[in-house]
């Protein structure tokens, strides 16, 4: 997580993960003030999410094939946002639709993008 990334102001980088099932991703709060978070209607059905606390590192492993959307909670608004592949899977059509942030959307759809090539 950082305040300023390659793709400008509040960003995750990498912002897109291709894993395997049960792999596990470090989020790290490089820059302070950063969360890690999933995006409601943006995880495989059946999970719960997670949601870490500000400024701390939380690693977590994925173990349900499918796409995960996450956000920093407070830079949610400025398009701070990143989406996780595991295994085979393809992206669910509800994603698109997924209420969110003017600035998020943009930054999701080229994810979207990058996700299906
Ligand atoms: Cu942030």
């Amino acid at each position: 997580m950082l305040n300023r990334g390659e793709k400008g102001p509040m960003v995750f980088e990498p912002d897109f993960l291709e894993i395997t099932a049960g792999d596990r991703v470090r989020f790290v709060p490089t820059h302070k003030s950063h969360n890690a978070a999933t995006v409601e209607g943006m995880v495989p059905e059946g999970v719960e999410g997670f949601k870490s606390r500000i400024n701390d590192e939380l690693e977590t492993g994925f173990d349900k094939p499918g796409f995960y959307g996450i956000k920093c909670s407070p830079h949610y608004g400025m398009g701070m946002v990143m989406l996780i592949k595991v295994g085979d899977a393809t992206l669910p059509q509800s994603y698109r639709t997924v209420d969110m942030p003017a600035r998020a959307k943009p930054r999701f759809e080229e994810l979207f993008e990058r996700a299906e090539k």
